[in-house]
């Protein structure tokens, strides 16, 4: 199949990359997004998200001619979707994103076209995009009726690049694809051909949807094996750090990092998507999820315990990103545990230096962000909640004397 010209729907953490990429190999690509604020920051040039060298990719797509935002669907030989997928209350998926995009697709579908949903989604997803788009267009043909030979191909290719390190990971990962039919999937292996360098790896739609909310549940219940560690270890007067570097030592055991709990957009929410799918039978990924999200209220704990030997506390808390290096706050178990510690008898400094200012729902509570300087100078008690470099290259006899609570093991 050859593609010329194609539409990616939903221009953020996945989308914009994916259509900056895309444009890099010479295509034609449009970028469909309900924010206008988005459509026109991409259109100058400019991206609306941080991750590394995105601006650069973004900027020469646009500049070229390559990369168009608009508000509207247009016309494409292929549509990529790339929608969030949040949970409601009760943890169930929310597909209405989806719904939305394919009501936005389905009037400019043509004969030929491909769709393939790239949207972290529960089993049965694309089924369920294939169905929404043949009720919006009765005149075109789905595999859901006609199979190989259906009008319109739908294929699910997840996502699965790692935040920080995207560009490289859409280009190198290998990517599962699975069709609706076995001409959707040849269709969308022509399509990832353009631009990966990695296997493409062929199945069924619902295979593919389980790949990738497997992969994130494995993360997560390594985690959470991790962080019940550190909890026991704690009981049992053990330096859980060194247990692990001791137990990784062995060639069959490979124990992940214990932490203030999991963030993102990603591991914390998709294990549920198993959950509410089968909820009697994923009881191991249920309990990885119930721990890892205790785990914030435990290092909440452990520092308001620690700030409480002082007649003046004051904390500072260094990271509050969701993970190392990134200056991504979404779901972030370190920016949780510093707003709950405002609410404590206790002055808050947040060392944070991938950001330039603390957002209003920290500095309302009256943190203030400080340099890390500045913070180890003046706090009595330390919380290290995010990993990132710029922590680790702390001396240790600059912080002797204080009192610190530390999640992530860096000292
Ligand atoms: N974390 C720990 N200990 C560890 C590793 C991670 O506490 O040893 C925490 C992090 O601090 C963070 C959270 O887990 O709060 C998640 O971070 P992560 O680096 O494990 O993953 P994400 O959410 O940035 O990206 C994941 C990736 N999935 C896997 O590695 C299986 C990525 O490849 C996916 O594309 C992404 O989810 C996604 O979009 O689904």
């Amino acid at each position: 199949m050859q593609f010329n010209r194609i539409s990616v729907v939903g221009l953020g953490y996945i989308g914009l990359p994916t259509a900056a990429v895309i444009a890099s190999r010479g295509l034609e690509v449009i970028g469909v997004d309900v924010n206008q604020h988005a459509v026109d920051t991409i259109n100058a040039g400019d991206v609306h998200i941080v991750e590394p060298d995105l601006d650069i990719v973004v900027k020469s797509a646009v500049q070229a001619g390559r990369l168009r935002a608009t508000i509207q669907a247009e016309p494409a030989d292929a549509f990529m979707v790339a929608v969030p997928t949040p949970f409601k209350d009760g943890h169930e998926a929310d597909l209405s994103y989806i719904e939305a995009a394919a009501k936005s697709i389905a009037p400019v579908l043509e004969k030929g076209n491909l769709v393939v949903l790239e949207s972290t989604s529960p089993v049965g997803a694309t089924e369920a995009l294939s169905e929404w788009l043949s009720q919006y267009r009765p005149d075109l043909s789905f595999p859901q009726q006609a199979g190989d030979n259906a009008d319109i191909k739908v294929a699910h290719c997840p996502e699965r690049v790692l935040p920080g390190h995207v560009l490289r990971e859409l280009v190198e990962n290998d990517r599962v694809i699975g069709g609706m039919s076995g001409a959707c999937s040849q269709a969308a292996v022509s399509l990832y051909a353009t631009f990966v360098k990695g296997e493409c790896l062929l199945t069924n739609a619902r295979t593919a949807e389980m790949a990738k909310l497997t992969e994130n549940s494995f993360r997560d219940v390594n985690i959470a094996f991790a962080n019940e560690l550190s909890i026991i270890c704690d009981k049992l007067k053990i330096d859980v750090w060194e247990l692990i570097n001791l137990a990784n030592r062995h060639p069959r055991v490979n124990i992940l990092n214990p932490g203030p709990g999991v963030g993102g957009h990603c591991i914390a929410v998709d294990p549920w998507f198993i959950v509410s799918s089968a909820p009697e039978q994923a009881k191991l990924i249920r309990t990885a999820r119930e721990v890892n999200d205790s785990k914030p209220v435990y290092v909440l704990e452990q520092i308001k315990a620690a700030a409480e030997q002082f007649k003046k506390p004051v904390v500072a808390c260094l990271g509050i990103a969701f993970k190392a290096d990134i200056d991504d706050l979404r779901e972030s178990p370190a920016l949780d545990i510093t707003k709950q510690l405002c609410a404590c008898d206790a002055e808050v400094l947040v060392v944070e230096p991938n950001i330039e200012e603390l957002p209003a729902q920290l500095s309302e509570l009256g943190a203030k962000l400080v340099s890390l300087e500045s913070a180890l100078e003046r706090a009595n008690t330390l919380a290290v909640l995010v990993d990132h470099k710029e922590f680790k290259s702390i001396d240790p006899n600059v912080v002797a004397r204080k009192v610190i609570v530390d999640s992530r093991g860096i000292f």
